[in-house]
């Protein structure tokens, strides 16, 4: 099985690509591995090194949505079944690809809007009064992943009929915990009054909060946190108060990717689309009972 992961970005990844390895060596499923470091061109070049090496199945991660059709042809002509994971893509003729296994980015934009809603009931109640909005900043993935910009979909979808949230600021952070910190760096010195941070990835929230802190702004009390992934230093954050809501995004996708590469590999029938289970961990929540999270 050829593999291509987008890269190491984020503990999220660091912990999927360690679930596809360790499924695939539990089932005897010999892996050839490649690290894109966030180039679709590496990733186009691994996919064509699978091809040539002849592997019986590709699974990969696309960074981005566009731009797969032709090395998924030379795939097919090649007779070499594909499955896609984590990441969505846009193909003219989608049977160039056998199926998707991944997360439901816009599910959890819709649960980081529906958080934003519940929080602010009071505030948006005074609205009518006031004029004064809720405004939000958010801390935007990669730029042309599905995964961004479903997320992105989703929270505006709920938003959309509520004109007393505005959203302020919205800059991609690529996912990166340096380049949250970056960003936030820069929103604090635009912004005095920020009621919300909507972040589409743990590692952003993460140097979002040190930006915060240095500056001595209470992140989850004088800000409103949500985040998404779920990892532990995340839970850590809500359990002390500095973020308020953490949406699951499930990276332990490997052994589920393992049985449908094998039946891919058997030539047998695999489900278009299938979603794996995610949660929404909320401050109020009876935190002690969320099991460690191991990433
Ligand atoms: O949320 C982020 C990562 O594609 C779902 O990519 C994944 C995202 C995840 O680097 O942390």
């Amino acid at each position: 099985m050829g593999f291509s992961q987008i890269g190491a970005e984020s503990a999220w990844r660091t912990c999927n690509t360690r679930s596809v390895q360790d499924a695939a060596a539990a089932q005897g499923v010999q892996l050839v591995y490649d690290n894109a470091e966030q180039k679709q061109e590496n990733q186009i070049k691994a996919i064509r090194s699978f091809i040539a090496y002849q592997v019986d199945v590709i699974v990969f991660v696309p960074i981005v949505t566009d731009g797969w059709d032709n090395v998924l042809q030379e795939a097919r002509d090649a007779g070499i079944p594909v499955l896609v994971t984590d990441r969505k893509i846009e193909v003219a003729d989608p049977s160039l690809y056998a199926g998707f296994i991944g997360t439901d980015s816009l599910k959890e934009g819709r649960n980081a809007g529906q958080f934003v809603l519940d929080t602010f009931s009071e505030k948006r109640k005074r609205f009518e009064q006031t004029k004064e909005p809720i405004t939000i900043v958010e801390l935007f993935g990669t730029e042309g992943s599905s995964v961004a910009n479903g997320r992105a979909e989703g929270f505006r979808e709920v938003l959309a009929s509520h004109p007393e949230f505005q959203i302020i600021y919205s800059k991609s952070g690529d996912f990166l915990r340096s380049k949250g910190y970056e960003l936030a760096v820069e929103f604090l010195d635009m912004y005095e009054d920020i009621d919300v941070i909507f972040s589409h990835n743990d590692g952003m929230t993460l140097g979002a909060i040190e930006a915060m802190e240095e500056r001595g702004i209470r992140p989850g009390k004088d800000i409103v946190i949500v985040t998404i992934d779920a990892q532990q230093a995340a839970i850590d954050a809500l359990r002390e108060g500095k973020v308020n809501c953490v949406i699951e995004c499930n990276p332990k996708t490997g052994p589920e990717i393992i049985r449908l590469a094998e039946r891919l590999a058997a030539g047998q029938y695999i489900p278009r689309l299938q979603y794996v289970h995610e949660e929404v961990f909320y401050e109020t929540d009876d935190l002690s009972l969320i099991e460690p999270r191991g990433y």
